[in-house]
């Protein structure tokens, strides 16, 4: 079947991306060729393996560009109007242009497109909110003074007004995200933290149950989004309740961020609207560069933009740069279409896998992601992941709800389109792909322990599987060339 073209796909013959990735090689090999070598190497494992990992993509030639440049060497503390260096005028002219994109795709009053990361795009949140929420004296105190003239009684007075606040976030385990309040993390320990969960039989959502709980603990910051949720979330609702226990309502959309960009998710299923702010990774169904962003309410807009220096390191202004790239090509009209087809592909692959006999967890799929139970084919999703891998198919493994093997092993596996969808692959192929997976899961067996006993992390694939779907993946996608403008082919 002929490759859809993705919407930045080079033509064959165009050989400006060409010249221009073999160039930058060619310097980089001069200095330190192992470098230039894993890079290369990189991009030939890309394009070989059947990627499928929920989070990750493909960006365009242009984004991976605007990352190399001169850009890196500035610092830009503070942000526009109010910077802690000198001589930024050509960073705020990138910032600006990035936050603009983002206004305007996203339809927010404030974007802040300095986070690293999403991890610190939800650090800059809830420093926002404590900042914004919580009547500290102290914090006031210490804005205005530096770190060192605080005494050890400013310090406890600090701890005293803004510890103990408390956060509302979805369980790891039913498709939240390590950053929502899981314990170990940095987010369980700043806030006093609970977690609601999904419906045991469903797999899905319990508004009712989430209101209780709400009712009952009362929290400064109920977070919605997910990192492994299969299914829509409804925003009005969640605004709702968070207004009934006066809670802001925090939203990371990071995974889902593209399909609200592509307007697949709208009305009580984008969170622009419903939240009192945002947060967001810019590089995964979104397809930019690797980073973060914020988007608030005018009213939380003074303190998310002492997010630098107050909870991040200097900002990246290439990295912003490569941002502002990213959503103007979000902007355009295609980016719609690619945002329809990863969903169809998505609802495509679960469908083929359920058909094949596997246990999908709320038993399908609204979005961009599966998550399958590998329980049924008597595998750990560490082992199915690893198989998987053999045969050229690149997951990661899961928990699911009430995961029996934890979070290490765990029993599940995460399937995303977003990254295959960039590369034209279809619902056709899609349906092949349920049939390579269930293939190489249905051939995998545990291994054993030095002890004799079932391992949980070793597996048993029958080898000739793994060949023929490794060989049968690479004809899937060489109809679908991963930039098939750029040759990097010496000489
Ligand atoms: N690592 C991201 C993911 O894979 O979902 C979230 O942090």
């Amino acid at each position: 079947m002929a490759a859809e073209p993705s919407s930045f796909s080079i033509k064959p013959g165009e050989s400006t991306e060409s010249t221009a990735f073999r160039s930058a090689l060619d310097v980089i090999r001069a200095v330190e060729p192992r470098v230039a070598d894993a890079i290369g190497a990189e991009v030939e494992d890309q394009r070989a393996q059947l990627k499928l990992i929920a989070s990750e993509n493909y960006a365009s030639p242009a984004v991976l560009l605007t990352m190399g440049n001169w850009f890196s060497d500035k610092y830009a503390e503070g942000t526009i109007g109010r910077r802690f260096y000198a001589g930024c005028r050509n960073v705020d002219t990138v910032e600006a242009l990035a936050a603009e994109h983002a206004r305007e795709l996203f339809g927010a009053s404030h974007a802040y497109v300095q986070p690293h990361s999403g991890i610190d795009a939800n650090l800059v949140a809830f420093w926002s909110v404590l900042a914004q929420r919580v009547e500290s004296p102290a914090l006031e105190r210490a804005k205005v003074r530096h770190v060192n003239d605080l005494s050890e009684q400013d310090w406890a007075a600090l701890r005293r007004e803004l510890g103990d606040q408390r956060m509302l976030g979805m369980a790891l385990d039913a498709g939240g995200h390590l950053t929502h309040g899981f314990r170990p993390n940095i987010s369980g320990k700043m806030f006093d933290q609970r977690s609601y969960g999904t419906d045991p039989e469903t797999g899905l959502l319990d508004y009712d149950a989430l209101r209780e709980t709400a009712r009952e603990f009362r929290p400064l910051i109920l977070v919605a989004g997910y990192s492994a949720y299969p299914r829509l979330v409804n925003f009005r609702i969640m605004r709702e309740i968070a207004e009934e226990v006066g809670a802001t309502l925090m939203v990371d959309m990071a995974h889902f961020a593209g399909l609200v960009a592509g307007k697949v998710l709208t009305g009580d299923f984008d969170p622009v609207p419903h939240a009192n702010i945002v947060t967001t990774t810019t590089h995964k169904s979104l397809r930019g560069p690797r980073g973060g962003m914020v988007l608030c309410d005018a009213e939380l807009a003074e303190h998310v933009d002492r997010g630098c220096p107050m909870v991040l390191g200097g900002p990246l202004p290439h990295v912003m740069a490569a941002k502002a790239v990213a959503l103007a090509e979000a902007r355009r009209p295609d980016f719609q279409d690619y945002a329809r087809r990863i969903v169809d592909n998505a609802s495509a692959l679960a469908e083929g896998l359920l058909r094949r006999g596997a246990s999908l967890v709320t038993g399908g799929t609204d979005n961009h992601l599966v998550l399958a139970d590998v329980s049924g084919y008597g595998l750990t999703g560490r082992q199915a992941e690893a198989a998987l891998l053999d045969a050229g198919i690149v997951t990661n493994r899961n928990s699911v709800p009430q995961d029996r093997n934890g979070a290490w092993y765990t029993s599940g596996v995460r399937i995303g389109t977003p990254a295959l969808t960039t590369r034209g692959l279809g619902v056709a192929e899609m349906d092949e792909i349920a049939g390579l997976i269930d293939t190489v899961l249905t051939s995998t067996r545990p291994g054993t322990t030095a002890n004799g006993t079932p391992s949980k992390a070793s597996h048993v694939i029958d080898a000739s599987v793994a060949d023929q779907v490794a060989a049968r993946s690479a004809d899937l996608l060489a109809g679908f060339p991963l930039y098939p403008g750029v040759d990097l082919s010496q000489g």
